[in-house]
């Protein structure tokens, strides 16, 4: 969902978001994702789904286009797209582990996937960035942009020190977070609504937040 707007809004696309409670898919929704999943775009009446398919999409049909245009370039973007699923599942395994245990084991799986990404960013690249393919945010950013601002929340609480052996990582992070397609790609109160979700979901993370709001939902 977030990488959508992120793209939507990079490419100064006119659009309407509708947040789906997702504990409470509405018949409507249900009839246009064929997995009940978010997000979903609707373009003219047809709906697509599949964030990596809606990036594609807009990036075929709107301009700026945010994909590189040297295919070898473009197709090794892709592959650093495909890889956002693994990274992610990885970060959660810190974010969402319920004791300090799990947690952990959690780090030993992240760094793994953060050396590779490092190491990506660093053979990829050729220049200071600070966006993965240069100056200019990508495809690849939209996709990793709200991974790595979700984690950034939850280091603030766990004050890890992950990323620091990470420094381009970091400094891509950074970027991203500073971005205003980033930043506006989400509600204000975006991450109230996600520390409380790390409290709901039971994690150790939540456990090491005070107080906070009571009953709300995602919707993101
Ligand atoms: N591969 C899909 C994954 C989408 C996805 O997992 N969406 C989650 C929210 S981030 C969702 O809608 N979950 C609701 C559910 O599975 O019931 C994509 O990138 O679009």
């Amino acid at each position: 969902m977030q990488r959508a707007v992120i793209v939507l809004r990079a490419k100064n696309v006119q659009f309407k978001v509708t947040y789906i409670d997702l504990r409470d898919k509405p018949d409507w929704f249900l009839e246009i994702s064929p997995h009940g999943k978010v997000p979903v775009l609707v373009v003219d009446e047809q709906p697509l789904f599949e964030s990596s398919a809606i990036a594609e999409y807009l990036d075929e049909t709107v301009i700026p286009q945010l994909h590189p245009t040297d295919p070898m370039k473009r197709a090794r973007n892709r592959a650093w797209t495909d890889f956002v699923p693994d990274f992610s599942r990885a970060l959660g395994g810190v974010s969402y582990a319920r004791d300090q245990e799990a947690m952990q084991a959690g780090f030993k799986l992240a760094r793994q996937r953060l050396d590779r990404l490092e190491e990506a960013i660093k053979l990829e690249r050729g220049n200071d960035g600070p966006y993965f393919n240069g100056d200019q945010l990508c495809l690849v950013d939209a996709a990793y942009a709200p991974f790595l601002q979700r984690f950034t929340i939850v280091e603030r609480v766990i004050q890890s020190g992950l990323l620091n052996d990470y420094p381009l990582i970091q400094a891509w992070t950074n970027a991203l977070l500073a971005n205003a397609h980033v930043i506006g790609s989400v509600v204000a109160e975006f991450e109230e609504i996600f520390t409380e979700n790390l409290k709901r979901r039971q994690s150790y993370a939540g456990t090491l937040l005070h107080t906070a709001p009571a009953d709300m939902q995602t919707a993101v």
